[in-house]
């Protein structure tokens, strides 16, 4: 099974190999796109089967009820939730492990990652208004700012010389921070003098080959984006 292109609701479920792992996916979506980060991180293999998200086939809907992507497959077990996922696979496929292996540490990493949901949620409300409002781009400067702070105080990374699974929880939505100032020239989300830390971040994991493997370019991002805002998202785009 080698296409890319998505899966719509009257397509047969393509055929599972006893053993092999399957991700269901989206190739747009910055969930899914942790577990591939977090896949390709760990050289995993598996296989991936995109679904048209407009048009669920019933066999997707029977693997996740709640009809989001990323679903993870293998035999007779099915996973879904990205967070989850991510941290199945770390449990299971041990090397180049991601979280860290002290307890604290890892419950510190998790409260980060719950303040992320602002920065999410303030990402598309900036999105939606096209950064043209300005308290919801402050909103979203206010939410990056512990952000900011933290990488600044651990070093390269949020796992201090190496990627740790918290960098690549956030690292999507950082990989589409370019997309309003393409639609609104002149409006930039992530200022370099506001956030100087976050933009050096940001560059050094653009080098590494897991994110290489699994990112989009900010054109196709917007293509991508314009098709979903018109209510159309090609989720086939450039195959
Ligand atoms: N909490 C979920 C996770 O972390 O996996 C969110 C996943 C999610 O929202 N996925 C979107 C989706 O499947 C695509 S980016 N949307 C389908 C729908 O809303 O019907």
């Amino acid at each position: 099974m080698s296409s890319l292109k998505s899966h719509s609701k009257d397509s047969k479920l393509p055929a599972l190999t006893p053993g092999k792992l399957r991700l269901y996916s989206m190739r747009f979506c910055p969930f899914a796109q942790r577990t591939r980060l977090v896949l390709a991180h760990k050289k995993i293999e598996f296989e991936t089967v995109n679904v048209d998200l407009k048009s669920k086939p019933d066999w997707f809907l029977d693997r996740n009820p709640l009809g989001l992507v990323p679903v993870l497959e293998q035999d007779d077990k099915v996973l879904y939730e990205s967070v989850i996922t991510c941290d199945y696979l770390d449990d299971v496929y041990p090397d180049n492990k991601l979280n860290p292996s002290d307890p604290y540490q890892q419950a510190r990493d998790r409260i980060l990652f719950e303040l992320y949901g602002k920065v999410v949620t303030n990402y598309y409300g900036t999105l939606r208004s096209q950064g043209k409002d300005k308290e919801v781009l402050e909103n979203l400067w206010k939410s990056m700012e512990p952000f900011e702070k933290a990488i600044k105080e651990r070093g390269t990374y949020f796992g201090g010389d190496k990627p740790t699974m918290i960098d690549y929880f956030i690292w999507p939505w950082f990989e589409r921070m370019g997309v309003v100032s393409v639609m609104m020239p002149g409006v930039d989300l992530m200022p370099a003098e506001k956030f100087p830390n976050l933009t050096a971040w940001v560059e050094v994991m653009k080098s590494l080959p897991a994110v290489k493997e699994t990112m989009f370019d900010t054109p196709t991002h917007v293509s991508f984006y314009k098709s979903y805002a018109a209510g159309k998202p090609n989720y086939d785009l450039g195959l």
